[in-house]
């Protein structure tokens, strides 16, 4: 819903401080918020940019645990690097702050007291898995053990990855701790539950109707959460690190690192206007904008939203969640722990003084509506021949024939041509469509219509010819060059949101203060007699050889993943013969294949086995579309004990194999085969 607004809120997903940041976040969340807020602080709009580092959950103990360090030493030490990177990179926030503050803390324990106080939560106790050497409690995903559905011995508390099943760390056999490798008992626990249920109505109504104009990847997804019926979701953790549940005889337990972590948007408004902040949270007239990846969306639509509506006193709903989808890095799903990223300490690094580059890469390349690819080809030839050739050449041509014909001061025109005045109607019908686009949060396609500028100022040099012109006519060169300066103040003004630092040069090339945004198009802009500075490249070509350094260490990542993945499951025991032709393997078609509702990584397929139809429940659900397996084959275990899962009895085990990255492929013949043909 459109509304009436007098100022912006600007929230940016908290990064978790367990680690660097790489180019997936900056695509995704911090690059499009700081177009975003860079645009309407152009246009004079009130905006604040809220961040920080997200400092809680069990990830951070972990690897302090790992290290033998705090999880304080931990969040230090990634939230001073994040914070320089995001600096570096031009990310305009207001406020950079960070959930282990004081402020935080005492926010987010203040809004969990009210919403106990007020009777929102339900308590709940569960059986939870517990280290007796430790003393801990452990989260699922701490608890290994043997899969009681394939035999590995390597299966997690929450999933097996050798085979996909979802499990609950009380079916795994022989379940140890990763702390301590003690065998792991059952303890009773009492938990605070948000009642989502209670909320439905109230979200359906708020985004199914209210925001049907939001990003459709966005509320599609809402929609499928609340078509399936919202549950209680526990909002405590038993856990050392993080903000303390502020109820008598909770000890030992903290809040749970997504109740907190929203709640730091609060905290930092808090933090950077301590007097005014409940204006850009209370007042109707200001609206509210998430950016965030698709990874975040129920915690932003569906639970923070909750929680607001739980605490009332005012608190208003985002206006809008322009979530991004993930991006790739060379054709592989970005991932941390095999160290599959572009982290951007590093390319800091490696390309000093480039921010721009990766800033205008990245929004090029924007997983705005579907995943993305990252390559370095990309980059190199979007450079090369988009900034270098395009934007660069413009600029570059315009104030050398200054420089050459004027002596760096920008002439009087004299009677403009009709060439002339229809490039300053091409200018204000591309700030049309950029502006629209900048509005709608389509980046990608705003800063096409930017890069459009710049083609019109080639084109426009191409067909006036100055240095043509100039051996004859010196006063019609002056009217050109006045033009074609003034396109580039045009430029500057609409580069400013995607490339800050190149922006502020031109301007300061163009010997003339950054202007604002309503000037995009108007007369004027660089004044006549104005000098202009020096000339100089405003963007560089990158050579092959800084390409293949960045590529080269790609391939050594991989190559040394390929190495870890196979020592990391070292060949089995030997096995007799008999007892592996035991297993009865066969070749079965898909009939129907279907997701098995409230399980995300489950697919039921109904599979014709040659003498019946046969029920196989699989955990597959995350790398196919049901509808893409219907008409395959496929290979299954066929004589395993029949096992319930979700309330199915699946009759067999689907084969599939797995890639470094956990991603499952489903086995089948390279030819037709009949329908339960035995695989020997
Ligand atoms: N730290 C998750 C993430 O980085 C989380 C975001 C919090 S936003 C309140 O994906
Ligand atoms: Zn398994």
């Amino acid at each position: 819903m459109e509304k009436n607004f007098k100022r912006t809120l600007i929230t940016t997903a908290l990064p978790y401080a367990n680690g660097p940041v790489h180019i997936g976040h900056l695509a995704g969340v911090y690059v499009p918020a700081d177009i975003y807020a860079r645009y309407l602080r152009q246009r004079g709009q009130d905006v604040v940019m809220v961040g920080g580092s997200d400092e809680h959950g069990v990830p951070i103990t972990i690897k302090a645990r790992a290290e033998g360090v705090t999880p304080q030493d931990i969040v230090d030490r990634y939230h001073t690097i994040i914070k320089d990177t995001m600096e570096e990179l031009g990310i305009s926030f207001d406020v950079y702050s960070r959930t282990t503050s004081d402020i935080h803390h005492r926010t987010a324990s203040e809004f969990f007291r009210r919403l106990y106080d007020n009777g929102q939560f339900e308590q709940q106790t569960s059986m939870q898995p517990y280290d007796e050497q430790a003393g801990e409690f452990l989260a699922d995903r701490y608890v290994t053990g043997t899969c009681p559905h394939c035999g590995s011995d390597r299966a997690y508390g929450d999933q097996c990855e050798a085979c996909g099943t979802t499990l609950a760390a009380t079916e795994l056999i022989n379940p140890r701790s990763s702390l301590t490798s003690a065998p792991v008992t059952m303890r009773e626990t009492t938990h605070w539950y948000l009642p989502l249920n209670r909320w439905e109505d109230a979200l359906r109504k708020w985004i199914l109707e209210d925001h049907k104009e939001w990003k459709t990847n966005v509320y599609g997804q809402c929609k499928s959460w609340l078509d399936m019926g919202l549950q209680p979701r526990a909002v405590s953790r038993d856990l050392k690190w993080g903000v303390p549940v502020p109820v008598e005889g909770a000890e030992g337990k903290v809040l749970y690192v997504w109740f907190d972590a929203p709640i730091g948007y609060i905290s930092n408004t808090k933090e950077i206007l301590p007097d005014s902040w409940q204006t850009y949270w209370k007042d109707p007239e200001t609206r509210i904008i998430n950016f965030i990846g698709k990874d975040n969306i129920v915690f932003h639509c569906i639970v923070f939203p909750a929680m607001l509506m739980a605490y009332g006193d005012g608190f208003q709903l985002p206006d809008n969640v322009p979530a991004n989808e993930f991006l790739n890095l060379e054709g592989d799903k970005i991932s941390t722990s095999r160290n599959w990223a572009v982290w951007l300490h590093e390319y800091l690094r490696d390309f000093p003084g480039k921010q721009d580059v990766l800033r205008y890469v990245l929004t090029a390349n924007a997983p705005e509506t579907k995943d993305n690819d990252f390559t370095w080809a990309d980059f190199q030839a979007r450079n090369n021949n988009e900034l270098v050739a395009v934007l660069g050449n413009f600029v570059n041509r315009a104030t050398v024939l200054t420089k050459k014909y004027f002596d760096r001061q920008v002439p009087a025109p004299a009677e403009l041509q009709d060439i002339d005045r229809q490039l300053m109607a091409d200018v204000r019908e591309a700030r049309t469509r950029l502006e629209g686009n900048l509005d709608t949060f389509h980046f990608r396609e705003a800063l096409k219509d930017m890069m459009e500028i710049a083609r019109l100022g080639n084109k426009y040099l191409q067909e006036t010819e100055p240095w043509k012109v100039a051996k004859t006519d010196m006063e019609r060169t002056a009217t050109i060059l006045y033009c074609a300066l003034q396109l580039c103040a045009d430029l500057s003004i609409a580069m400013e949101p995607f490339m800050p630092f190149s922006a502020a040069r031109l301007t300061a090339m163009l010997g003339i203060e950054p202007l604002g945004w309503e000037r995009l198009g108007e007369d004027n802009l660089v004044p006549v007699g104005t000098v202009i500075a020096e000339p100089e490249l405003l963007f560089e070509k990158i050579d092959d050889d800084a390409i293949q350094a960045q590529l080269d260490r790609l391939a050594r990542i991989k190559e040394e993943n390929k190495i870890k993945n196979w020592h990391a499951e070292p060949q089995a025991e030997d096995v007799d013969f008999d007892t592996f032709m035991k297993a009865d393997l066969r070749i079965g078609t898909v009939l129907e294949c279907v997701k098995v509702p409230k399980a995300d990584k489950l697919l039921r397929f109904l599979i014709d086995d040659g003498l019946e139809k046969r029920t196989i429940v699989s955990g597959i659900a995350k790398y196919y579309k049901p509808e893409e397996l219907v008409g395959k084959q496929v290979c299954f275990i066929a004589n395993l004990p029949p096992r319930k899962l979700k309330g199915i009895t699946s009759q067999g085990m689907i084969l599939s194999a797995e890639n470094a990255d956990g991603s499952l492929v489903v086995i089948g013949p390279t030819a037709p085969v009949v329908a339960g043909a035995q695989v020997k």
